[in-house]
């Protein structure tokens, strides 16, 4: 059998520690909201991914009366709680109850509290179950929205200070809401190296095959980029006599044609690598090539619901990020996707992207009586940026947050793409091959991983 590791989930209440899992998991495990005690039991879910439990615990809130109970009963083993604490401790001693079945706590603390003694006597009871502890702040990112970041700064100087008296010295800045892989394999490389070295070599292996994987994803969704990007400078073509092209609705016809390849094209690659993360999520061991296996087929939905509904009904999650991306126009129409019905998207207008390129389209007419019209390398890159957008938001953004993704963060995002895009300028990619596109888009991934702390 193998043998796994069981990592608690501990730390005050409403601090995020079932969205966390969630995030970690990439699933909709437990319950969450914003008020106390929302989860009630300890509960442990098994992630075939990492190949550990993660344990969900409810969050600690009355810690100075538990803290004088577990004295009062190390005193007198037989000594009995006093009525009026009963109800107090219901949760609290369920949390510690759970914290002794594990191997190693991630202590989730919310970036938004200061920290004062009560968040001190839960991490010092903390300490007596388990002395293997990784701190998590957390909503790292929802306070720099909120706050000025020197404000942030000396409240996580705040909490590093309460953690280092404890003896805690493995620190993760995050936030539940994104799934940043980089910061993940930060949070799990320190519980890796806290480990003894027997749960390490289990643990290390479980790690590896996550991390391989992770990218291998990565990669495939790049792939699909690639090609799509590849398909556009070589099949997106239209010709038009040049009688024709004289005549503006013929000329206008033959432009939108042409905004019809691409857009089919880009919809089409989104559709695809929504599917592939979904898939994903869904199968957390299953190899890269057994899952495009799993994949749907792809026409066959397409033709379905139209390409937008083909969209809405794999995108799931994802899908208020995908349409921030996509246009401007869409996001209206996908404000509460849940309730929006595929027939509905389906007669949205898809055309937001290509058709803002539709007016910039290259007209070369040196070919006879031909006019050849097809897309320039600078709208390529528009194209390019949008889908690296949304590969980065499809392997960050999800199950944390749950569906919302206000149209702010997605421009954000491809603001972000936009700007380290511009500043790869060592690879021309326009005329490159699709290895090569690969490795750029994956470049940009890097160095925006790289950016964000
Ligand atoms: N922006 C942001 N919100 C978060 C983050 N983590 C949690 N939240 C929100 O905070 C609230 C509480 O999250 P939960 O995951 O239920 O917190 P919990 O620690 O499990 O709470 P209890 O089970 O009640 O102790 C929810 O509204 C979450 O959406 C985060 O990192 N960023
Ligand atoms: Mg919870």
């Amino acid at each position: 059998m193998t043998k796994k590791i069981n990592i608690a989930i501990a730390g005050h209440t409403n601090t995020g520690k079932t969205t966390l899992i969630r995030t970690l998991m990439k699933t909709s495990i437990g319950e969450v909201d914003d008020s106390p005690n929302v989860t009630k039991k300890g509960q442990a879910y098994y992630f075939d991914g990492l190949q550990a439990n993660f344990i969900d615990t409810p969050g600690f809130q009355y810690a100075s009366v538990l803290m004088m109970y577990l004295d009062a009963l190390n005193e007198n083993p037989n000594f009995k709680m006093p009525q009026n604490w009963q109800p107090k401790l219901v949760y609290d001693q369920d949390a510690v109850e759970a914290l002794e079945k594990s191997d190693v706590v991630l202590y989730v603390a919310s970036l938004s509290v200061v920290p004062d003694d009560s968040y001190k006597e839960e991490i010092n009871i903390i300490l007596r179950k388990c002395q293997k502890v990784v701190a998590v702040l957390n909503q790292y990112r929802k306070q720099l929205e909120a706050s000025e970041k020197s404000a942030v700064k000396k409240r996580i100087d705040q909490w590093e200070s309460v953690f280092k008296e404890q003896g805690i010295e493995r620190i993760v800045l995050f936030d539940a809401h994104w799934d940043s892989p980089v910061k993940l394999n930060q949070l799990y490389h320190n519980i890796l190296e806290i480990l003894d070295s027997e749960q390490k070599s289990y643990f290390v292996e479980g790690l590896k095959r996550f991390e391989e994987r992770q990218r291998e994803i990565r990669q495939e969704a790049c792939s699909m980029l690639a090609s799509f990007i590849e398909d556009c400078r070589e099949k997106a073509v239209v010709t038009i006599s040049k009688e024709d092209f004289k005549n503006r609705e013929k000329q206008d016809e033959a432009k939108e044609k042409l905004a019809r390849i691409i857009n089919g094209g880009l919809i089409e690659f989104v559709y695809y690598v929504c599917d592939l993360y979904k898939v994903a999520a869904e199968y957390p061991t299953t190899s890269k090539d057994q899952l495009l296996l799993k994949m749907q087929p792809k026409v066959h939905l397409l033709n379905r619901l139209g390409f937008a509904g083909g969209i809405a009904a794999v995108a799931g999650g994802f899908g208020a990020f995908i349409f921030g991306i996509l246009g401007a126009s869409l996001v209206i129409f996908t404000g509460g996707l849940g309730a929006v019905t595929a027939a509905g998207l389906a007669a949205a207008p898809i055309g937001a992207t290509a058709g803002a390129l539709i007016g910039s389209l290259a007209v070369f007419s040196d070919d006879g009586d031909i006019v050849t019209i097809k897309i320039e390398p600078e709208q390529m890159t528009i194209l390019l940026i949008k889908g690296v957008s949304i590969i980065w938001g499809l392997s960050n953004n999800g199950y944390g947050r749950g569906r919302e993704l206000s149209l702010n963060e997605s421009k954000y995002i491809e603001e972000r793409v936009c700007r380290i895009q511009a500043s790869c300028t060592d690879t021309n990619w326009h005329q490159a091959n699709k290895v090569t596109i690969i490795k750029y888009c994956e470049k940009i991934l890097d160095l925006i991983e790289k950016e964000i702390e």
